[in-house]
């Protein structure tokens, strides 16, 4: 089994690298954002209360994405393993996720932090919110959606650090780039 979690900033490439990652090692992948708007879409309880969260950049409250995770991966039949994308995003959900995975057996094998300066986040997501009309890709909702991954979310490079299984990946730059180093951190592991 090999577990990944991919970490970084809004707009740091997660999504993005989460597809490469699945093609190549054959794993399944939980987005927890891509939950969360499938439900908005479907105009569920779930979506209606992500709506109004996420379209102001906060965070949904820890109980409601751990049932989220515990579900998508109890739904997983048969798995090599898999890669947390957005998930977790507060101490409280990666302790979570450790307890989770221990249940079944098995563990996070690494933790790759996508690093990207500020300003290339802004132009990332505004690019994107003006090419999808995602709606919190506007630049009100990802300054707060950066203070909060500040407050909230970077603690979580030293709860890593402390697991010993951290991995610092440079995100700017080409995709293959960012791909290659990424590949080389899953498999030194
Ligand atoms: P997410 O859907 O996880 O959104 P995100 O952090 O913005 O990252 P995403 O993966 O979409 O973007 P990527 O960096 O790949 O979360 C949305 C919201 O859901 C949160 O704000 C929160 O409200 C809620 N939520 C989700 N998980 C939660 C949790 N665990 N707890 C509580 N709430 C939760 O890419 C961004 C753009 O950059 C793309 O357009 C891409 O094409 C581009 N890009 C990527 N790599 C690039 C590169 N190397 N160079 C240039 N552009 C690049």
């Amino acid at each position: 089994m090999l577990n990944i979690v991919i970490f970084g900033a809004p707009g740091s490439g997660k999504g993005t690298q989460s597809e490469f990652i699945v093609e190549k090692y054959g794993l399944n992948h939980i987005s927890t954002g891509d939950v969360l708007r499938a439900e908005i879409k479907k105009g569920s309880e779930l979506g209606k209360q992500a709506k109004e969260i996420m379209d102001k950049g906060q965070l949904l409250p820890d109980d409601v994405i751990i049932n989220i995770l515990a579900a998508t991966l109890d739904s997983f039949k048969e798995s090599k393993g898999c890669i947390f994308d957005g998930f977790p995003r507060t101490i409280p959900q990666a302790e979570a996720l450790k307890k989770m995975l221990a249940e079944r057996g098995q563990q996070v094998n690494v933790m790759l932090d996508l690093d990207v300066p500020e300003d290339e986040l802004m132009v990332r997501l505004i690019k994107r919110g003006q090419q999808t009309g995602r709606a919190d890709d506007n630049e009100a909702t990802i300054k707060n959606r950066l203070n909060v991954y500040h407050s909230q979310t970077q603690p979580l490079v030293e709860w890593y650090k402390k697991e010993g299984l951290y991995s610092h990946i440079q995100g700017l730059g080409s995709l293959e780039t960012i791909f290659g180093d990424i590949c080389k951190a899953i498999d030194g592991k």
